[in-house]
């Protein structure tokens, strides 16, 4: 069913408060004003705008985790957990009217909102993390106590959502099994992460893997990873965070690390993805055009918006 070219629900999820840069809310808006709409259209794609989500902000009377019970650190968790079942529910509207979800982020904190929705819909779907980073820490494993490191480590179940204020529909949502994910991308990964993907046996190609077998044999790889074991291939999620692009291509992003996909390898990534007929819905994550204001800001949201179109059908040929 994820074969025709049909209706796109694009969904604006400006959640900035999974880590603690301003300007991260302005990404949904900056990516619409690259011309998103209007390739998609060119694309034959219908479009269904949802606009975006409001966010409530913090305040300081926000119930926290209680440090006896869980010995970490969730910042800002209550309105990251209320705000996530917004976009959930945007997302779980669109998913199961068989609508393509588009989610333009926003922090990568918002995934788990988006793609818990999508598994509610569509259990089988297969998760693609392009990403420098793992997102699979635990208030316990991480070092910042920044939620967007931990969308992952929730939707596995290693995060209780019962003590964690804001999240405590997250009980509800189904779990995804370690074997619906692979990473693609990953250069810095926390300690309790690494222990994470080995005990879990998560597949995951570095950009060690890159470098060693090129973007193609990654991709194939990885996609070839998350076919069901009776063979069938899965409907699948990509959830892109920009900054697996290299800083030099995509500077204005919260959590720069140096040696990432170069802009070929950016888009071949996309590509690939859509080009199996099974990709169903996709988060474009952390542009911050507040980072590095002027012609790196729009040159990252213009890559943004060109990683959604070739996601989404854009062919050179
Ligand atoms: N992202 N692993 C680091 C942390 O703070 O947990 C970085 C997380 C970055 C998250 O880029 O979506
Ligand atoms: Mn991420
Ligand atoms: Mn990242
Ligand atoms: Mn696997």
């Amino acid at each position: 069913f994820l074969r025709v070219p049909k209706t796109a629900s694009i969904i604006g999820a400006p959640m900035s408060w999974g880590q603690p840069r301003a300007g991260t809310d302005q990404g949904s808006q900056i990516l619409r004003a690259c011309g998103l709409e209007d390739n998609l259209l060119a694309l034959e794609w219908r479009i269904d705008d949802k606009g975006d989500l409001e966010f409530d902000e913090p305040t300081r009377n926000d119930p926290a985790i209680d440090p006896t019970k869980v010995q970490g650190l969730a910042k800002n968790c209550f309105t990251v957990g209320k705000g996530l079942k917004k976009i959930h529910d945007r997302v779980y509207e669109a998913a199961k009217e068989k609508e393509f979800a588009l989610i333009l982020g926003g922090d990568h904190s918002l995934s788990a909102g988006s793609v818990s929705a999508i598994l509610r819909a569509r259990p089988d779907t297969g998760i693609i993390w392009v990403d420098a980073h793992g997102d699979l820490n635990t208030p316990e494993t991480s070092p910042s106590g920044n939620m967007h490191g931990m969308p992952l480590g929730l939707m596995l179940g290693l995060i209780d959502p019962t003590l964690l204020p804001g999240f405590e529909w997250f009980k509800d949502v189904p779990k995804l099994n370690p074997e619906q994910i692979v990473f693609v991308g990953l250069r810095d990964l926390d300690a309790g992460e690494r222990k994470i993907i080995r005990d879990h046996k998560i597949t995951a190609f570095s950009m060690h893997h890159v470098d060693r077998f090129g973007i193609g044999n990654v991709m194939d790889m990885a996609i070839e990873s998350l076919r069901k074991p009776d063979g069938s291939m899965r409907p699948l999620h990509l959830s892109y965070d920009i900054d697996a692009v290299d800083p030099e291509v995509a500077p204005s992003t919260g959590t720069v690390v140096r040696g990432g996909l170069n802009f070929r390898e950016a888009h071949y990534v996309a590509e690939a993805v859509g080009n199996t007929g099974m990709l169903g819905s996709m988060d474009l994550v952390e542009v911050n055009p507040k980072l590095a204001p002027g012609p790196e800001s729009e040159m990252t949201a213009a890559l943004g918006m060109a990683l959604i179109s070739s996601a989404m059908g854009a062919r050179i040929i």
